[in-house]
């Protein structure tokens, strides 16, 4: 049993060698992406065992992909390897600081992890796990992902704990009501991370983090993030049924990776029986390594490193 299985859609990013729109932007440096292989990576950096269960395509970019994860120290032997269809890629905009504006194009349709399913994920890979980290991302990729993730989120005994990352991602859900269907999987996990804004935008819920608790108050954990403010974790069992932790104050290279990194601190902190507090703390400080970086990973400071951060003052955090 690993600690944390990652299920999800990785792909080769494309960044801009300099700002400006896509139109005009001549050449773009090679990284990766994935919302929750950045976890996985994240996790396994921070020094826990992640297995990482996906569909790359036989081409090139798949072997970019397990290869790059893998040496993060992620299990990649349960990524399968479509013989047909290909790896997605994107291409993607600086945008302004705040991760604003910028532009993404997807090429992902019809791509190898689009054809995740029940019958075409490894489902005891999946299920080997103290936590199995999701995201809303995959219920947009196709019908047969959406039902994998409602298998997986479905209350049956037996099942490792649900952590769940809204993760909305508008572009993916044009032609599909994935505010209902993002809410309906939210309410099935144990952990659920949503940032403020992306809870006004796929619900219509305004009112800061205690009316986001309200529109969701079956998950025994959920964060919500408000971005450069901090984090409110809402959690049915903890001593302190709500606590608020101020986000780092960095200077902002770009956003992308900084949801995954938190939400990978904030697993890290539920793993080791850390608090609440502490374990939001450590989602900031994994948030800061992503936030000062380009692209969607940053190495994350070692795990003492870590702790003792974690371990300052409250008016030194923050
Ligand atoms: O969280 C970062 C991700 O958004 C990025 O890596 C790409 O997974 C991605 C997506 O589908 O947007």
């Amino acid at each position: 049993v690993v600690d944390v299985v990652a299920l999800g859609e990785s792909m080769v990013t494309f960044l801009p060698s300099r700002p400006g729109r896509l139109a005009d932007v001549p050449s773009f440096d090679r990284g990766i992406g994935g919302a929750e292989s950045n976890v996985a990576c994240v996790l396994a950096a921070a020094g826990h065992s992640a297995r990482w269960v996906s569909r790359v395509g036989t081409d090139g970019f798949g072997d970019h992909l397990v290869e790059t994860i893998g040496a993060y120290g992620v299990d990649v032997s349960a990524v399968h390897r479509d013989p047909v269809r290909p790896t997605g890629v994107y291409f993607r905009t600086a945008g302004d600081r705040a991760g604003d504006d910028h532009e993404v194009a997807y090429y992902r349709a019809g791509s190898a992890a689009s054809a995740m399913g029940l019958g075409t994920v490894d489902l005891e890979a999946l299920r080997a796990a103290r936590v199995l980290h999701l995201s809303g991302i995959t219920a947009a990729l196709s019908a047969d992902c959406l039902n994998l993730l409602r298998e997986l989120t479905a209350p049956r005994a037996g099942r490792p704990p649900v952590s769940f990352d809204v993760n909305h991602r508008p572009g993916l859900w044009q032609d599909a009501d994935g505010s209902r269907v993002l809410l309906e999987l939210a309410r099935g996990a144990d952990i659920v991370f949503v940032g403020e804004d992306e809870a006004a935008q796929a619900w219509g819920v305004t009112g800061g983090p205690e009316a986001v608790r309200e529109a969701l108050p079956e998950p025994s954990v959920l964060v919500v993030k408000e971005g450069a403010r901090g984090a409110t974790a809402f959690s049915r069992h903890a001593s302190t049924p709500v606590t608020f932790v101020p986000a780092l104050h960095v200077d902002v290279v770009a956003t992308i990776g900084a949801g995954d990194a938190f939400a990978a601190g904030f697993l890290s902190g539920t793993l080791r029986g850390l608090t609440v507090r502490d374990r939001l703390r450590h989602g900031h400080l994994m948030a800061a390594a992503a936030l000062t970086t380009p692209g969607d990973l940053a190495p994350p400071p070692a795990r003492d490193h870590a702790d003792r951060l974690v371990a300052l003052d409250d008016d030194a955090w923050g």
